[in-house]
């Protein structure tokens, strides 16, 4: 899933596709890339960051998903919150309402049981605006699975299609690094269960927390690419990243080599040395 913010400010490429000229280009690159569903947003749900008013959200979003499916028909996902712009972006020839809050505004599951069109259900903890504000859990892995997993039930009983349900476990979506790491320590877990999986951790700034030096979210391939590699190696189905060249070349090659086999003669080797990483920052 090649992520496509028609934004001003999102965090790594707020401004560049802001307009529908070089959000058009930058999907047609997308697809060139290897992308196999493109996701439109016109909200940054960056942490601390303030949604625009529905009119405009609509206004990033509608004529791009119209100029891509004039052209394309590489699926379009529609990344945003609101039960409103999702009707119209589906109207507009999206297939998929990728909701990071989970289907949980007022009527989102019954617009979502309405429109027929996949849904991709994101934990996320609070709001964006307030969401990184010391976020605490019992157990995270336990909690957010209990928490997805009701809320894909509950899309299931509204009338959500079962073959159209995704989750996704919010990577810094109210998470602390250390939270970030212990979900992505799980997915297999995650993967295990009844419903597909969709990560996204593209350039986010948990990888600022293990690399100190990543501050620039461009500066942040090589992490992005480990996770989207671990995600996959775990059975997640859908990676959400900005850099597909590179993330669909990496995929590819991990794929073609695969699990490694058990060395012959050496039945006692050692596990695997596992890095363990402080807790710091989220
Ligand atoms: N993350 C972002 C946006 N949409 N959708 C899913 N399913 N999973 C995610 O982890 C996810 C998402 C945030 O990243 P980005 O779009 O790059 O930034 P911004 O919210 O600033 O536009």
């Amino acid at each position: 899933m090649g992520v496509l913010n028609a934004t001003p400010d999102s965090f790594s490429d707020g401004g560049r596709y802001h307009q529908l000229d070089a959000a058009l280009a930058q999907g047609r690159a997308l697809i060139a890339a290897g992308a196999d569903i493109l996701d439109v947003g016109g909200e940054s749900t960056r942490p601390g960051s303030r949604p625009p008013d529905e009119e405009e959200e609509l206004r990033r979003t509608i004529p791009l998903i119209e100029a891509l499916r004039a052209e394309t028909d590489t699926p379009v996902s529609i990344d945003t919150r609101r039960p409103g712009v999702a009707r119209a972006a589906v109207r507009a020839g999206a297939a998929i309402w990728n909701d990071v809050s989970g289907l949980s505004e007022r009527g989102a599951l019954e617009t979502a049981a309405s429109l027929n069109c996949g849904v991709v259900i994101t934990h996320m903890r609070g709001d964006p605006a307030t969401m990184q504000v010391a976020p605490r859990y019992g157990d995270v892995v336990d909690e957010v699975l209990d928490a997805l997993n009701a809320r894909a039930a509950a899309a299931l009983a509204a009338g959500v299609p079962e073959d159209g349900i995704y989750i996704d476990p919010g990577v810094g979506f109210g998470k602390t690094l250390a939270h970030n790491l212990e979900l992505l320590r799980a997915l297999d877990r995650f993967a295990a269960g009844r419903w597909p999986v969709v990560l996204g951790a593209s350039r986010k700034s948990f990888i600022l927390g293990l690399v100190p030096g990543a501050v620039d979210p461009l500066d942040r391939l090589g992490g992005s690419i480990a996770v989207a590699l671990a995600g996959a190696r775990a059975g997640c189905r859908i990676v959400r990243v900005h850099d597909v060249r590179e993330t669909a070349q990496a995929l590819k090659v991990d794929a073609a080599i695969g699990a490694p086999r058990p060395v012959r003669g050496a039945p006692h080797a050692p596990p695997a040395r596992r890095s363990r990483v402080r807790p710091a920052r989220g």
